[in-house]
């Protein structure tokens, strides 16, 4: 389904809450990123960003990304992936398929060649299962770089990866040698 133009802006600023500050719509997360609805709406009202229910049922449902959940009776909401702040949304552990891409900004590679794939702010690194979403990811850093990444041969290696409910493949790191190098497009 395609999201509103009109939600973009509420969007941006509910990514901002549920993933990196709370603090900005003054509530507070719980150890598994849920918000209460009711304090998320009155804490966007105070914050200058009135959003009011119906809105926030449409983001959750037509989301491009599907960021955000519900639980079942509607009263809290958290975003599905993504925070910077240590919270456990209880992410599915499951085997990656072979290959997976990591969408970078070209003028990064000479930092990740050296450091490897790493979470920068986010609790994990972000790897997507086609190279033309790992572009677009790329993309929003500057001119992009996309990194196959042998993810079989990680998982055969004892990392752990993890897929969050909206298809985001998630890992703690990605160190250099697992980049195929060769196949590195621009
Ligand atoms: C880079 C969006 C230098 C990394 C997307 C990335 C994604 C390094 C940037 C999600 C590095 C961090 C996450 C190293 C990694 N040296 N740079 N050693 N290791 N980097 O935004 O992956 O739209 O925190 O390559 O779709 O770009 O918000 O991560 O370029 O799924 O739902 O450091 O955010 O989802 O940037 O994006 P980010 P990301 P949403």
């Amino acid at each position: 389904m395609e999201q509103s133009k009109r939600d973009i802006e509420p969007g941006r600023f509910l990514s901002l809450v549920l993933r990196h500050n709370p603090a900005a719509a003054q509530i507070r997360l719980d150890a598994h990123g849920w918000a209460d609805v009711d304090a998320l709406l009155a804490g966007c009202a105070r914050a200058g960003k009135r959003i009011d229910r119906e809105t926030l049922e449409r983001i959750v449902r037509e989301n491009n990304k599907q960021r955000y959940s519900f639980n079942d009776d509607h009263t809290k909401i958290r975003a599905n992936q993504g925070h910077s702040i240590a919270v456990d949304v209880g992410l599915n552990q499951a085997p990656p398929p072979d290959r997976l891409y990591h969408g970078t900004a070209a003028r990064f590679l000479e930092s990740i060649r050296a450091e490897g794939i790493t979470r920068q702010s986010r609790q994990h690194v972000h790897l997507s299962s086609d190279p033309e979403t790992a572009r677009k990811v790329g993309s929003r850093h500057g001119a992009p770089a996309v990194l196959p990444v042998d993810a079989g041969r990680m998982a055969r290696d004892g990392f752990l990866f993890y897929r969050s409910v909206n298809g985001v493949w998630l890992c703690e790191q990605v160190p250099w040698k697992y980049v195929l190098e060769s196949e590195i497009s621009y």
